[in-house]
C-alpha cells in the first residue's frame, strides 16, 4: 500500500503494525503566549493551525491501534541536563528555568510544559522527555522503536527545521524510512518550514518523504479495507 507523497510514493509496510506516528512538542510552551517560544520573540499562535489536521491524523492512528509517541522538550528542575550554551542562548528577557506566566520555561512538570489538551497523550502513549532538539538524543526512544519493531515513522509537530526536522534526520540516519506530514508541521517562519520540506525531498528523498494528512489517512483507510484486514475484522 502507498502513500501519495514526494518526491516519490511511500511504501507502507506489509505489516501497518511497523508504523508509528511521532508528534514533536506540541506542548504549550512553544504554542502559547507565555512560553519558551514567545520568549524568544515568536509569533506562536501561527503555530496552532495544524492542530486540527493532527487530531484527525491521531484520530486515524488511535482507531487502527497503531502506536503514537508524543515528545516534549523539557529540562529538570535542576536544569542537570541543560548544557550551559543552550542555557544562555538567545536574547530574550526569559530563559530556559526561568519563572514565566505558566510556570518555569521549559521545566519538566510545570505547567508550560504540559502538551496541548486538543492533544492529551492516552494512557497507552508513549510519551519522550528530550532535553536536545532531536527525539533520539539522550532518550529512550531508540530501543523503543527497536523493541517493538517499528519500521516506519511519520513525523509531525514543532517547530518544522528545528525539533522536528532534527529528529527526522537522526531517525533517517538509524534506519527508519520517514515521512513528515506536510500540514501537520509547522514553524514560526513559513519560509523554514518550506525550506525544510524541500532539503527533505531533495536528492530522491535524501532524508525521507513528505505528504499532506489527507494523502496519509487515505492510505491508511485503504488498508483497512484490504479483504485479509475485513476477514480479521470479522
Ligand atoms: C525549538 C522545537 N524550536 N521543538 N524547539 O526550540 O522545535
Amino acid at each position: 500500500m502507498d502513500i501519495s507523497a514526494l518526491p516519490y510514493d511511500y511504501t507502507l509496510p506489509e505489516d501497518v503494525k511497523k508504523v508509528a506516528l511521532v508528534i514533536i512538542d506540541m506542548q504549550r510552551d512553544f504554542l502559547e503566549p507565555g512560553g519558551f517560544g514567545d520568549a524568544l520573540g515568536n509569533d506562536v499562535l501561527r503555530l496552532q493551525a495544524i492542530v486540527p489536521t493532527l487530531q484527525q491524523l491521531l484520530s486515524t492512528f488511535r482507531s487502527m491501534g497503531l502506536m503514537v509517541i508524543h515528545t516534549v522538550e523539557c529540562h529538570q528542575p535542576d536544569l542537570s541536563d541543560c548544557p550551559v550554551s543552550k542555557l544562555h542562548r538567545g536574547k530574550g528577557d526569559l530563559k530556559i528555568g526561568d519563572r514565566g506566566p505558566m510556570g518555569r520555561i521549559l521545566v519538566k512538570g510545570e505547567p508550560g510544559n504540559g502538551i496541548i489538551p486538543e492533544l492529551e497523550p492516552l494512557p497507552n502513549e508513549v510519551v519522550i522527555y528530550k532535553p536536545g532538539k532531536g527525539a533520539f538524543y539522550a532518550t529512550p526512544l531508540s530501543d523503543l522503536l527497536q523493541r517493538e519493531g517499528i519500521t516506519h515513522l511519520l513525523v509531525t509537530g514543532v517547530t518544522t527545521e528545528v525539533c522536528v526536522q532534527t529528529t527526522m534526520r537522526e531517525a533517517n540516519d538509524r534506519g527508519y524510512e520517514c515521512l513528515m506530514v506536510e500540514d501537520c508541521t509547522e514553524s514560526y517562519f513559513p519560509e523554514f518550514k518550506q525550506a525544510t520540506l524541500d532539503m527533505v525531498r531533495a536528492q530522491g528523498g535524501i532524508v525521507g518523504w513528505t505528504a499532506p494528512a489527507a494523502n496519509v489517512i487515505a492510505a491508511l483507510q485503504a488498508w483497512m479495507q484490504r479483504p485479509e484486514e475485513k476477514a480479521i475484522a470479522f
